[in-house]
């Protein structure tokens, strides 16, 4: 019988500190903390699935600085959403390239340090491949870029 109380003084005093350590985080610690939890959420689904699109928008058209190099394209992916006027900026940064996106029938040669624009509506969702449809070298068959339109 005594080991009993003893037993169950032991989990009430426990239960007490358990409390008492809980209760010590003031309000502003316990939202910060929910704060916190929910923004790591959120932002996980961000990063799969709602992109935040490059760029920025003037006078309606999404415009979008980019870089060819050997070898690849910046930025990589680039992100847009469906419907919008884009108006990509090119610029190849050392050899001549190509800009080929097959699905918005765009093909345009990249002079080295020319500002090549290409405009089209990004009227379908998916992910698209950037080809560089022109020969720029031994890594030229692996210059990809990719844009994803949401
Ligand atoms: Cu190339």
């Amino acid at each position: 019988m005594k080991s009993i109380i003893r037993v169950v003084v032991v989990v009430v005093f426990l239960t007490v500190l358990i409390f008492i350590t809980r209760a010590q985080k003031t309000p502003a610690e316990m939202d910060g903390e929910h704060r916190h939890q929910m923004h790591g959420q959120h932002h996980g689904k961000q990063t799969e699935e709602v992109l935040t699109p490059s760029g920025e928008i003037i006078d309606g058209v999404r415009v979008i600085k980019m870089e060819a190099f050997q070898y690849g394209f910046k930025p990589d992916p680039v992100a847009v959403k469906k419907g919008e006027k884009v108006r990509l900026l090119v610029t190849s940064t050392d050899v001549v390239h190509g800009i080929m996106i097959r699905e918005f029938g765009i093909n345009e040669k990249l002079p080295p340090g020319k500002e090549v624009v290409i405009e089209f509506t990004a009227d379908k969702t998916g992910t698209f491949t950037i080809h560089c449809s022109v020969f720029c070298g031994s890594g030229h068959g692996n210059m990809y870029g990719s844009i994803i339109v949401q």
